[in-house]
């Protein structure tokens, strides 16, 4: 018997990937450069399914069907080259990689034609939802060839999550690096939810003045509604949780310095380059920078702050639903700054992504899955070329009757010095897209006075120029 599928790295994500494909029914060869890790798959789960465990990178490729297809679930990075370089001699044309791993879109851009000219299909993609999703349907982000993903796609459908309508969570992006580019643009919206419920989090606590436990109930209540999504509920569990040492709330006895791995800063790094404003996901990964600086945040301890202005009961209820509103409008300008940046890369590489189709599926198995996403697939559904989220009207009516409540909210923070990037980032953001008039005219002056760069005008064609030294005439440039 032959193998349809391969898997070589079997370490948390690797090991439940192939018992998925397993459970599913394939045969599935499975590999691991230290070959004590193939043991304990087939020791412990040997059973589950069909394996052919292979020792050696010849007798893994022996084992698989032609064309092969073979999934790489290694540390990205170095070990991914490493193990394309072992591969790759023992196969043929029309084979396919997958790699699964968190790479670089640039990285996988570079793989995929490397591979390409040998005839080689490489198929970087974004699978999220951690061990669990691996196991029991992850969200996937396939890129490469069309034809890659012809024989790849049915049998990704059927491992895959499902949607709450049945679809499966997993769609060809677009070739090349874009569904690498796609996973890691999920991931920094992923920084931007988990910073706005840390925020909601410390307005609940430090001005409404509710315990842990009680804004848990907040969030189970919230989670009923359209905040609906992963995030909110395990967030709820977290925060209920009691620390088995103490019996304080955990949240009380973990470390404030929240750490990253680096796809969060890729994407504003990629949006940077883009030109592409996500200043959401850019205020969530420089705030875990932030609270890392144990020795700034030491040395700036003693600055002044605002006195306390404790809120009564009546007055913390009213402040939770405003809380709400403030979380729901931030979080439709995070993937309003999300689906910009997947749209400016998609345009850039001549990707063509779909935007509704990638909507549709992160509702289920990742970790940014919720209710919303099935409202954003609808707004796309309705409109493919909405030219952002902000311009549908179901969006723009529930951001406009939210956008009151959002200001109070920042009014409370600021006055009692609450720091809240996330929705502030957001608000200004609203605020500048809605804007008449922007001070961008002040600093096309600033830039025209000190450096000669030009300006248009708002009632003539062409660019110009003041003599900001001489006679401050103006001339055409
Ligand atoms: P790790 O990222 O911890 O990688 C461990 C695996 O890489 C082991 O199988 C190890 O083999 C192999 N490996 C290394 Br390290 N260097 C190698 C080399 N030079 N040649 C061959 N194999 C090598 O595993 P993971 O947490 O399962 O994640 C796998 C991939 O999935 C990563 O790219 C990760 O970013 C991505 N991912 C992870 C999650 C998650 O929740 N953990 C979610 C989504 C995506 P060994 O056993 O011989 O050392």
């Amino acid at each position: 018997t032959s193998a349809q599928i391969g898997v070589t790295g079997l370490a948390v994500m690797g090991r439940n990937l192939a018992r998925n494909f397993a459970r599913n029914g394939y045969t599935v060869a499975v590999h691991n450069r230290t070959v004590s890790r193939t043991q304990a798959l087939m020791n412990e789960f040997g059973d589950e399914g069909d394996f052919i465990a292979a020792e050696s990178a010849k007798e893994f490729v022996a084992a698989l069907e032609r064309p092969r297809r073979l999934v790489i679930m290694v540390k990205a990075g170095g070990p991914t080259d490493a193990v394309i370089h072992e591969f790759s001699p023992l196969l043929e044309s029309g084979d396919m990689i997958i790699d699964g791993g968190n790479a670089h879109f640039e990285d996988t851009r570079r793989r995929e034609k490397e591979l390409r000219d040998r005839g080689i299909h490489f198929v970087g993609t974004g699978i999220s939802g951690g061990e669990e999703g691996a196991l029991h349907g992850p969200s996937i982000m396939p890129g490469g060839s069309p034809e890659s993903y012809a024989s790849l796609g049915p049998m990704l459908e059927k491992i895959s999550a499902k949607a709450p309508d049945g679809a499966p969570c997993v769609t060809h992006v677009g070739p090349d690096g874009a569904g690498h580019f796609v996973k890691m643009v999920h991931n920094g919206i992923e920084y931007a939810d988990m910073q706005l419920i840390a925020e909601a989090y410390q307005l609940l606590r430090d001005v409404a003045g509710y315990s842990p436990a009680q804004i848990a109930d907040i969030f189970r209540t919230w989670n009923q509604g359209r905040l609906d999504s992963y995030l909110i509920e395990i967030t709820a569990e977290v925060l209920s949780h009691k620390d088995v040492m103490t019996d304080q709330p955990f949240v009380d006895v973990v470390q404030d310095q929240a750490e990253q791995k680096g796809t969060g800063r890729w994407t504003v790094q990629i949006a940077l380059d883009l030109g592409v404003p996500v200043s959401g996901i850019a205020e969530a990964v420089f705030a875990r920078s932030l609270s890392g600086h144990t020795d700034l945040r030491r040395a700036a301890r003693g600055l002044a702050g605002p006195k306390p202005q404790p809120l009564d009961r009546t007055e913390a209820g009213r402040f939770a639903d405003q809380v709400e509103q403030a979380l729901y409008a931030s979080k439709i300008v995070s993937y309003t700054q999300g689906f910009h940046e997947i749209a400016a890369g998609s345009q850039e590489y001549g990707w063509d992504i779909d935007l509704g189709a990638i909507a549709s599926i992160w509702r289920g198995g990742c970790i940014i899955r919720a209710a919303f996403l099935d409202r954003i697939r609808t707004a796309y559904g309705a409109r493919p070329d909405l030219p952002s989220l902000l311009a549908d009207h179901g969006f723009a009516r529930e951001i406009g009757s939210a956008q009151d409540d959002w200001r109070a909210v920042l009014v409370a923070a600021t006055q009692q010095g609450v720091p809240t990037p996330g929705f502030s980032a957001a608000l200004a953001y609203y605020d500048a897209l809605r804007a008449e008039r922007l001070p961008a005219a002040l600093t096309q002056g600033q830039r025209d006075f000190f450096g000669a760069h030009t300006y248009r005008r708002t009632d003539r064609e062409g660019s110009f120029h003041t003599r900001w030294g001489g006679d401050r005439s103006e001339i055409p440039a």
